[in-house]
């Protein structure tokens, strides 16, 4: 076996951040840049040797070449077997239930989620633990630590594996399965919903809906399970085909990216149900004939309808949400009598809950929904949900909404994000903020009064780990909420979302446009934060 030791020198910045390390492919592509940082994750998983691990992407451009490189370094380092997606693809959610189904002990993912792709685009790397899920703060600092030292890795000298090809390959003593990526998944949604009562939903003639892939990873996903196992219409799926650069677009699934899913969804002949999925499938928008679904209110009332799904038929045993998601998770929660769980932004915080059993379902605002069906959000998952609600209910999406806004009142939501503003100033703004907390509780903001100011720290329940400075929040004696954090995902520049939030009880007042609704808390949040002024910007480039 020709295993070389390859001299290396570290790079400062590879630490992991909200999902993992993203980065610009050209920054990916220098050299020894992502040799080094999954040397150090072998160097900190040395429990690997002998072991089964899971490897695929979004099939973003330079997804081919890292896969072949993971998988000699992993030769080198004596893992046991690797399972990879055919022609090197795997949704994030299937690795997740891979990695459970097939009992690994880890998995590494190769997306940068949503963002953009191709060779000016971005890249990234995940690492999933043996429950499937992102690796908790522990491992990727552990990981960080050593890539800040790491001065060798190991690679074997072998030929590229075929991708294309189905079946079971050597590299050195290691085995390399090339396996179908979509068949443990749909086999598990076959196990979680009613197939046959979906089905029957579509053979009414009268229910049609899309789906924007996006050109990224779902429509295999979609096309196999959509179209051909429940028998949806063959051009039920839009932009099916995963392109290296995602037909440069930005596979974010919200009323902006997914622009040309939302015109056809309010145009005059539109379909009964629309979704999307963001580039590595674990994020879903819900549309319904002229009709947004916010992502807060889709955790809540999938809640509220669990009961109508094979899979979650004997109840839920509790409702976990990051702490920007709304709170129409705690209400419905209350209604159930069951417990909700706030964690810090990110999948990973989600995972000890899920595994304690303490948590059945979990959601984001950021259009990312779950359950204990396996350890990441999961884009398709949430839309068969949906699906399967609706074959049930045989009402439409906008009155399956209204109606639970009527039962449980309505919270009002928006998220503004400032994009690519210098890091030093955003920093500055939240800093100053974090200054100004001891005055803002008990003060009066327009008509409202502050009855809590602070900057959220998580202590997880179970393992008792704690993480401090994970947003900025202003809650309100009327439920309403501002909440203000820094994006972790970007690659460029430093993004400042500020999360709004208010409640509604009156079904009089349900009909308000959000923007119109939330027009006070947006001056508030303006002025406690100065955004305007020290940002120079008159508005936010996204609102969602
Ligand atoms: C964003 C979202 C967060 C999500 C994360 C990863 O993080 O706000 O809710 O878990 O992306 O999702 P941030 O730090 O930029 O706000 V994905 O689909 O990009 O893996
Ligand atoms: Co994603």
């Amino acid at each position: 076996m020709n295993i070389h030791t390859v001299s290396t020198t570290p790079y400062p910045d590879q630490r992991p951040g909200t999902s993992g390390l993203r980065k610009k492919v050209k920054h990916f592509q220098q050299p020894h840049y992502l040799e080094n940082f999954v040397q150090s994750l072998f160097d900190c998983l040395e429990e690997m040797t002998g072991e089964t691990l899971v490897l695929g992407g979004d099939g973003r451009y330079y997804n081919p070449e890292a896969i072949q490189i993971i998988l000699k370094m992993a030769a080198a380092n004596k893992v046991g077997r690797v399972l990879v997606g055919h022609k090197g693809l795997f949704s994030t959610p299937a690795v997740s239930c891979v990695i459970r189904r097939c009992k690994a002990f880890g998995g590494i993912i190769l997306s940068a989620s949503h963002n953009p792709a191709g060779p000016d685009g971005d890249f990234g790397i995940k690492y999933n633990v043996g429950n499937g899920g992102p690796a908790p703060e522990s491992v990727t600092d552990a990981i960080y630590t050593l890539s800040k030292k790491i001065n060798r890795y190991l690679i074997l000298e072998a030929e590229d594996i075929p991708l294309d090809t189905l079946g079971i390959f050597t590299l050195g003593e290691m085995t390399v399965e090339v396996i179908n990526p979509i068949a443990d998944y749909a086999e598990l949604m076959e196990e979680l919903f009613d197939f046959d009562r979906i089905a029957a939903l579509f053979d009414t003639g009268v229910f049609h809906m899309y789906f924007d892939a996006m050109h990224a990873i779902t429509g295999p996903y979609a096309k196999d399970i959509l179209e051909q196992r429940l028998g949806a219409d063959p051009n039920t799926v839009l932009n099916g085909e995963p392109l290296p650069d995602f037909g440069g677009s930005h596979p974010d699934p919200n009323l902006v990216h997914a622009k040309s899913l939302v015109t056809k969804m309010y145009r005059a002949n539109a379909p009964s149900f629309g979704a999307a999925s963001d580039g590595d499938g674990d994020r879903n928008m819900i549309l319904g004939r002229r009709f947004f679904v916010t992502p807060s209110d889709s955790l809540a009332i999938l809640a509220a309808n669990a009961h109508h799904i094979p899979g979650y038929r004997l109840g839920l045993a509790g409702i976990a949400r990051s702490m920007p998601t709304s709170q129409a998770a705690d209400r419905i929660a209350g209604a159930l009598g069951i417990e909700c769980f706030e964690t810090p932004t990110g999948w990973k915080f989600f995972g000890n809950l899920l595994d304690a059993g303490k948590a059945t379902l979990c959601g984001e605002e950021s259009f990312g929904t779950g359950s204990d069906h396996l350890r990441e959000k999961d884009g398709l998952w949430a839309v068969l949900f949906w699906l399967n609600v609706l074959a049930v209910r045989r009402q439409s999406v906008e009155s399956i909404v209204r109606e639970h806004w009527t039962h449980c009142g309505r919270n009002f939501y928006s998220r503004h994000d400032y994009e690519d503003l210098p890091a030093e100033l955003s920093q500055r703004l939240i800093e100053d903020l974090r200054k100004q907390l001891p005055k803002l509780k008990g003060k009066h903001l327009g008509h409202r009064e502050v009855i809590l100011a602070d900057d959220f720290s998580y202590t997880d329940p179970i393992d008792h780990s704690i993480t401090t400075e994970q947003g900025i929040r202003l809650c309100f004696e009327d439920h309403a909420r501002i909440i203000y954090r820094l994006s972790g995902t970007g690659t460029e520049g430093a993004t400042l979302r500020v999360y709004l939030e208010t409640f509604e009880p009156n079904p009089d007042q349900h009909n308000q446009e959000t923007q119109v609704a939330l027009a006070d808390l947006i001056q508030i949040a303006d002025h406690v934060a100065q955004i305007q002024q020290r940002t120079g910007r008159s508005q936010p480039s996204v609102i969602t």
